[in-house]
């Protein structure tokens, strides 16, 4: 992105900076420079100022991994040269296969766009996962059905996307056209930032660039998919910030093949709302809600409250976000004996 000779600098404000952030800074600090990161690469970041793009040095010791797009960060004015960075006030991140430390998809972000495509994209389990990832960072999330205008109706999509959650908005649309920038509005307000995740393929760039108005070699590149199963390309290979037309912020992302459960608790338990809040009915308080007697899970599945594929997809993101998250009060948990005790 080259900077504009014309443009209207931008307030601090509206580039999403709030009291949260300026709470941060000493008083020493004040005639820092206060920059976005808008892009990181393997040795290279840009951040985004009020007046433009800006590329960052970095200082001896300070590593571009430590950093995610969307974070605040204090920088020498004339050098550019990255001081510190600021506490987040939402991060999404993920295990990766095989690594030590988990990938930072992005963060200070107001808005998680969980995309997926009226096709065969379309997994209420795998959205499941993409929520838990919501819940866990703190961000609010909307699912985002794309490719509304390749089918007759979108209605069952709706309906079980909608049903996913508590209170969760669902929108459809067509990423290629203006009219999805309307749908999308109340959440791209000034000074908000939204974030697009999900597989290769569902219209994430597409998306980003109806949102940023971004058109010719502004455009982010998008790919075609596979036509027997809905599969993308990978097109996008990193994470990018992006102001959006006539309001706030939003960050492209690679499309993901797998997401991992892992450090989640708290995001299942928002996510499965229905089973956290009977829980402590149960008789035993570690009850697994499998064959205990006295389990108010079970009764409630026997009765139609809670759906039993919901059960078993609880169960199995627990045993995988149990088995993703390492112990850290102490010895591993599975070789600590149990007592099982009466709640009352
Ligand atoms: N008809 C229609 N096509 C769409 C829509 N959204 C995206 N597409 C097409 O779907 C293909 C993939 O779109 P991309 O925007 O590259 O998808 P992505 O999610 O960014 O994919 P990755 O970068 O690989 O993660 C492109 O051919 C788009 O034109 C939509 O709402 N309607
Ligand atoms: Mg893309
Ligand atoms: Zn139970």
């Amino acid at each position: 992105m080259t900077e504009k000779p014309d443009h209207i600098p931008l307030a601090l404000s509206s580039l999403g900076w709030t009291s949260f952030f300026e709470d941060q800074l000493t008083s020493d600090e004040d005639a820092m420079e206060r920059l976005r990161i808008a892009t990181v690469h393997r040795s290279r970041m840009s951040a985004q100022s009020p007046d433009g793009q800006v590329k960052l040095a970095l200082p001896v010791g300070m590593k571009t991994t430590d950093f995610a797009v969307g974070d605040w960060i204090i920088a020498e004015p004339q050098t550019h040269m990255v001081v510190r960075r600021l506490d987040r006030h939402a991060l999404l991140q993920r295990k990766t296969e095989g690594a030590r430390f988990p990938q930072l998809i992005a963060s200070n972000v107001d808005t998680l766009f969980i995309v997926t495509s009226c096709n065969d994209d379309f997994n209420p389990a795998r959205l499941e996962r993409y929520l838990a990832l919501a819940n866990e960072a703190g961000t609010d999330p909307v699912i985002v059905l794309t490719k509304a205008d390749k089918v007759a109706e979108t209605s069952s999509y709706v309906e079980t996307a909608s049903a996913l959650q508590r209170g969760l908005k669902v929108v459809t649309l067509n990423a290629k056209i203006a009219d999805a920038a309307d749908t999308l509005a109340p959440w791209c307000g000034a000074g908000q930032t939204v974030a697009l995740v999900g597989s290769s393929g569902v219209g994430k760039s597409t998306l980003l660039n109806t949102l940023a108005a971004k058109t010719g070699d502004e455009a982010q590149l998008t790919g075609g998919i596979r036509e027997d199963d809905a599969k993308g390309r990978h097109t996008t290979t990193s994470r990018s910030l992006h102001k959006i037309k006539g309001g706030g912020w939003v960050i492209d992302t690679p499309g993901i093949r797998t997401l991992h459960l892992a450090d989640m608790s708290e995001g299942l338990d928002i996510l499965f709302a229905e089973i956290t809040e009977l829980a402590p009915n149960c008789r035993f308080r570690d009850c697994t809600h499998a064959h205990e007697p006295g389990c108010a899970i079970q009764a409630a599945v026997s009765d139609g409250r809670i759906d039993p594929a919901r059960l078993e997809r609880w169960r199995k993101l627990q045993e995988e976000n149990n088995a993703n998250t390492p112990d850290k009060t102490g010895p591993k948990s599975n070789q600590t004996p149990k007592r099982r005790g009466k709640r009352r």
